[in-house]
């Protein structure tokens, strides 16, 4: 609160609106607030330049990954407000994710050697390009610990796929994109053996083995088909970070590596440990692999199968001529190819420089069959000097960089240092440096890793907070600090604390380039991205028995769940399957079942299912979770399990009221006089230029659809009325009640809009 209130200020001031002083409330006046909360001309500036007025919008959209916590986080910039976190590795009840069937489908696709794991330690996002350019599509990530990629598709946030990688243990260098997203990258981290058996570390450099896989990617299908993908074998070296080459350097792939010493630790028995044994060297090395030359090798069948995937052997490569490294020094960490595809910035977490190598040399030197020497394992070796364009000293630890609008422009975190090196490439000079905190990781500038970058802003991925926030205990939040790039000098605008694992990469996009549904064509699994089988039209609901499960298909809507009671048998397994009927925008329903572990969240059309086994008799409630309408309290039901061999009760059902004629006169009266209100409110909208604005359209169908159900229930009311069934009469008439108070509800909201956004009468 008090932060928007400042931040309110803040555009005021910006604005240049001074607020009277005399007279106005101390709440209201902007020297006071200054003053009261001891805010600077700076900080009023910083909240001006980040504040999105309520009702408005973030220009950019930023995708982060959600470390440990297996998940993505979306937020906008430059207000870093959250807006979603996706589910992708872990199972996330607000979502459904790993409690309806169809997401469940997909987590299991993520299982490892038949183990499943329920969480993944995300570090690199990646937007599909199209010509190098974010296209908004889809979003890739990785999972470190157990070397997986997922697909999420921008369509609808929801992940779609996860393939386990068939030969690595530990990743790292994934996920980065070609410049038309036909591969995305995935490079090991710590080596091991390809096999699934033991082999001891005394057979590390033999065995033992890195490699980077190429995922081939269906932009149709929006799948990666897991057959048409291939890996490179690499030496067990800790390969790292990755990068594809764009433009002149389309067509190759860049990924680094640390601990080049093959050093295996040991510090329990004496040993030096690994931190020791891996810096020894003055460099490392950058792999550079022909992955279009690859690509080809692979349609020709020069792979070896590895547990049933194709590998092409390090001889092989050698042979073929696509492989090649380059030294690096020390223990590099980044490797960030520029938007022209000219260069390959690359910083070594030991070394004060960041080196920024020339495609143009590197690839001279390869046609020239210039080398330096050669790897334990043959590979061909470029000398580092003649590879190189300039190195510049950007300070103490530098790991990852980002690109500028501007030409030659870059920014380097500086882990050790805490800050951001802005820094001049093509000259080799530093221009600027800013303090963060603390600890940076990566950085990111808006579209900063494509063709086009956007400047404007970066937001500094912190590792420590420390004392930034309020303390919440010994686990504190991750700390994004959003910092001003579009003058001479960076400005710290704003920290924002991120309370859900430890992100790494984080990936932006400019807005107005994401389209998402708003709602599911009618009974669609979005997970399988095709209708439900299950898919249950309104009056079609029913409860049937196939090959021993019980399938309930069922709609949700507006205040009821159909069916409301479920009676089974002990023992039997029940399938639930409900379809939200809704078209509204935002009319999720959820539902929640005591004891089943089922979660389910429905958006509007989908239709999603929850298979369980009913082993136990007795009385469990169910319920929508989301708030959806004034009558969502009443969006309930029973499941009921009857003992083994025991008749059904449901047949007498028991009720508090019994109603008479004069409650069904009252109702009609009310439903009577409700309907004139709905009738001036169509009128109202009908008579202005409604289909000229896309959301009354929306809003239009969804009150009609209600009007429909209205008119089905008046029809019940009236047949019972007229078999003197006053109860049954006076509950249908309530019914319809309620179908016209969501109509007028829903056709209220379109007058709304339609008055406020400047519609016009028409003639009829
Ligand atoms: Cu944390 Cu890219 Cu995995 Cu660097 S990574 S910081
Ligand atoms: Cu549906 Cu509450």
């Amino acid at each position: 609160m008090t932060q928007r209130l400042s931040k309110a200020v803040g555009l005021a001031v910006a604005l240049g609106f001074g607020l009277a002083a005399s007279g106005a409330s101390a709440q209201d006046n902007l020297q006071q607030i200054m003053q009261d909360r001891g805010l600077t001309q700076k900080d009023i500036l910083a909240a001006a330049k980040t504040y999105v007025p309520t009702g408005k919008r973030d220009e950019f959209l930023a995708f982060s990954s959600g470390g440990q916590s297996g998940q993505i986080i979306v937020y906008g910039i430059p207000s870093m407000r959250i807006l979603k976190y996706v589910a992708v590795f872990t199972p996330e009840p607000w979502q459904g994710y790993g409690f309806d069937d169809e997401s469940k489908a997909v987590l299991d696709q993520g299982k490892i050697n038949g183990k499943t794991v329920t969480y993944g330690d995300t570090h690199h996002p990646a937007i599909s390009e199209t010509n190098g350019e974010y296209d908004g599509r889809y979003l890739f990530i990785n999972d470190k610990a157990n070397p997986r990629i997922a697909v999420i598709d921008l369509a609808d946030f929801e992940t779609k796929q996860i393939v386990v990688n068939p030969i690595m243990k530990s990743e790292h260098g994934g996920a980065f994109v070609t410049p038309n997203t036909d591969y995305v990258i995935e490079a090991t981290q710590y080596a091991a053996p390809f096999s699934k058996e033991y082999v001891p570390l005394s057979e590390f450099n033999d065995k033992y083995r890195g490699a980077v896989t190429y995922w081939k990617f269906d932009n149709e299908k929006g799948r990666i088909q897991q057959d048409q993908s291939f890996s490179v074998e690499l030496p067990p070296y800790s390969q790292d970070l990755s990068d594809f080459g764009k433009k002149v350097s389309d067509g190759w792939s860049f990924t680094n590596s640390f601990c080049t010493e093959r050093y295996v630790g040991g510090i329990e028995n004496g040993r030096p440990p690994f931190e020791a044994g891996c810096s020894q060297k003055d460099t490392d090395f950058l792999h550079m692999i022909n992955w279009k030359k690859a690509a080809e090798l692979f349609k020709a069948g020069k792979t070896t199968k590895i547990n049933g995937h194709d590998v092409i052997t390090m001889d092989t490569a050698v042979k073929e001529g696509i492989l090649f490294l380059i030294p690096e020094p020390k223990s590099p960490h980044g490797v960030d190819v520029s938007p022209d595809g000219k260069f390959i910035i690359v910083a070594g977490k030991l070394d004060t420089h960041a080196s920024v190598y020339s495609f143009e040399k590197i690839k001279a030197l390869i046609d020239s069959k210039d080398f330096a020497g050669k790897d334990p394992y043959g590979i061909p070796i470029l000398d580092l000097k003649k590879s190189l364009h300039t190195q510049v000293e950007v300070g103490l630890g530098p790991l990852h960089t980002q690109y500028d609008s501007k030409n030659c422009v870059v920014y380097t975190s500086i882990y050790v240092d805490s800050q951001v090196t802005k820094w001049d490439y093509c000259e080799g000079k530093v221009l600027d440096k800013i303090s963060i905190h603390y600890n940076i990781g990566h950085l990111m500038t808006m579209e900063g890793d494509s063709v086009t970058p956007q400047g404007k802003y970066l937001v500094s991925l912190n590792k420590l907070a420390i004392d930034r926030f309020n303390p919440v205990g010994p686990l504190h939040p991750q700390n994004h600090q959003l910092i001003d790039i579009s003058g001479d000098k960076m400005e710290l605008l704003y920290d924002m604390p991120l309370p859900l694992g430890e992100p790494h990469y984080a990936v932006a996009i400019r807005a107005d380039k994401l389209k998402p549904h708003i709602r599911y064509k009618v009974g669609w699994n979005s997970r399988a991205d095709e209708t439900s089988p299950y898919k249950t039209r309104p009056g079609r609901e029913k409860i049937e028995k196939v090959d021993g499960v019980t399938h309930v298909y069922g709609t949700l809507i507006r205040s009821h769940i159909t069916p409301e009671i479920i009676e089974v048998e002990e023992g039997e397994t029940v399938s639930l399957h409900f379809t939200n009927l809704e078209r509204a925008e935002d009319e999720t329903h959820g539902f929640a079942l005591y004891e089943h572990n089922v979660n389910l969240s429905v958006e509007p059309g989908k239709t999603v299912s929850a298979t369980f086994v009913a082993d136990r008799p007795g009385v469990y409630p169910y319920y929508c979770t989301e708030f959806c309408s004034a009558l969502h309290l009443e969006m309930q039901g029973y499941l009921l399990v009857r003992p083994k061999g025991m008749k059904a009760t449901t047949a007498a059902l028991q009720e508090g009221t019994i109603y008479a004629q004069a409650d069904y006169d009252k109702q009609v009266k009310t439903n009577n006089d409700t309907q004139a209100v709905i009738d001036s409110v169509v009128a109202f909208i009908t008579g202005r230029n409604f289909k000229d604005f896309a959301p009354v359209v929306a809003l239009v169908e969804d009150a009609t659809d209600q009007l429909n159900f209205a008119a089905d229930a008046k029809k019940k009311s009236e047949d019972y009325a007229a078999k003197q069934d006053w109860h049954n009469g006076t509950l249908w008439a309530q019914q319809w009640f309620q179908y016209q108070v969501k109509a007028a509800d829903i056709g209220l909201r379109a007058k709304t809009f339609l008055e406020q956004n400047g519609a016009v009468e028409v003639k009829q």
